[in-house]
């Protein structure tokens, strides 16, 4: 096996290129799922993997599969998957980096002619942020079977637009069967999205699966009165409800520190006047933990402080758990390769649970998976400044290239 290194200035340039499709003002990118400018990023992406030879392939949820023939057609395909969509203030390589990633590794195969054992296939998964259309992950949740195609086709987007209508809207609804597809692995490039590596100056993370997750949606119910006419303890103030429910939250967390941790992401006020009491309040939470027995005490906790804190206060409510997705182990073997690649390309590398959500957590229900980490700027994302250098990202890609052919050559 050649020591086939990858292209780190044309992985780069081909980043800073797409970063424009759906570029903000400050430096990020806003592509959400289904938009015109996911269109635009996949059309880019299915002209770029057909340069190369490759056929790419769209299924009933949008996920697109861009394959290279190996030398044996019998084998199941070796996956790089990731995603191209992205939060509202997001950032360039959230997804993005594990995406073009892989395709900066097809290139180099394509360029120096290397056949591989079993095909290779880059993926780019539909609606990985949730941010749309919740829940996260949710169409490679559709390949592994975790959801239906019509579950995911009925979620409505905030403004009442359906998953279905955008992806025929954008011409993405593919023929193939969601889950039909089986890969002998699949691996993912991705920014940390936290500080331990840059903190540690380690350029690999070795993911070994990705911690429990669960959403949950809340509606108060108060009542809408005159702010000047109504007196204090007369009032049904959902917002106050909301304010105190937040805090609890906040403090469940805390309570199963420090692993646990707990979030108030979204907030709807009815009708947001400044001289109404508010009169109804939707709100999103966003429990995580490795272990799923803590997310059942968590869980617990708030269902019992929702009855507390609202009931004393007049207050209705309805709560409901929109996803529930449990702790992750990934694949030993290709975790194994994932540390041979680092060390064949020289980096340190540590071993880590994810703390975000990934695509992989779902397709390592149904093949063989796992990750590969690599550090972004004070662990931030999901925030425009979200900054991985051109070394880390040209690290990532050498090491998921390494690792592809590592497994490859076992296969062989
Ligand atoms: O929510 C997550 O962790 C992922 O970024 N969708
Ligand atoms: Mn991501
Ligand atoms: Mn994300």
């Amino acid at each position: 096996m050649q020591n086939l290194q990858i292209d780190a200035r044309r992985l780069w340039d081909t980043l800073m290129h797409t970063a424009q499709i759906g570029g903000t003002a400050k430096g990020g990118i806003c592509r959400l799922t289904l938009t015109d400018f996911d269109r635009q990023v996949r059309d880019w992406f299915k002209a770029q993997c057909e340069a190369l030879g490759c056929t790419v392939s769209v299924d009933e949820v949008g996920n697109m599969f861009a394959r290279r023939p190996g030398r044996n057609q019998k084998l199941l395909p070796i996956a790089m998957g990731s995603h191209l969509d992205t939060q509202p203030t997001g950032g360039k390589f959230d997804g993005v980096l594990g995406v073009l990633g892989a395709l900066e590794a097809m290139r180099r195969l394509h360029e120096v002619g290397y056949e591989t054992n079993a095909p290779i296939e880059i993926v780019n998964w539909t609606n990985e942020e949730g941010s749309r259309y919740a829940p996260a992950m949710l169409a490679s949740g559709v390949f592994a079977g975790v959801f239906t195609p019509e579950f995911a086709c009925s979620r409505t987007d905030r403004d009442g637009k359906t998953f279905g209508e955008e992806l025929e809207r954008i011409g993405y609804k593919g023929k193939d069967k969601a889950g039909a597809r089986k890969f002998a692995a699949m691996f993912e490039l991705h920014i940390e999205q936290g500080p331990i590596l840059e903190d540690e100056g380690r350029m690999i993370g070795v993911v070994q699966g990705v911690q429990g997750m669960r959403w949950y949606e809340v509606t108060i119910t108060g009542q809408e009165a005159h702010t000047g006419a109504t007196p204090m303890r007369l009032r049904k103030n959902a917002l106050l409800g909301a304010a105190r429910m937040i805090e609890r939250i906040d403090a469940i967390a805390l309570e199963h520190a420090p692993d646990a941790v707990g979030t108030v992401g979204m907030i709807e006020n009815k009708p947001n006047s400044r001289n109404v009491v508010p009169g109804e309040v939707f709100f999103t939470i966003d429990f995580r933990h490795p272990d799923d027995k803590v997310l059942d005490a968590m869980e617990a906790k708030l269902r019992g402080a929702l009855a507390a804190i609202l009931e004393p206060m007049k207050l209705s409510y309805k709560e409901r758990r929109i996803w529930n997705s449990p702790a992750v182990k990934f694949a030993p073997e290709l975790i194994e390769c994932v540390r041979i690649g680092a060390q064949k390309a020289g980096f340190a590398s540590r071993d880590m649970i994810s703390g975000a959500g990934h695509d992989a957590a779902y397709v390592a229900r149904v093949a063989p998976t796992t990750m590969i980490f690599v550090p972004c700027a004070g662990g931030i994302s999901h925030n425009e400044a979200e900054s991985t250098s051109f070394e880390q990202c040209a690290a990532g890609a050498q090491v998921l290239l390494n690792a592809v052919l590592e497994y490859d050559r076992r296969l062989g």
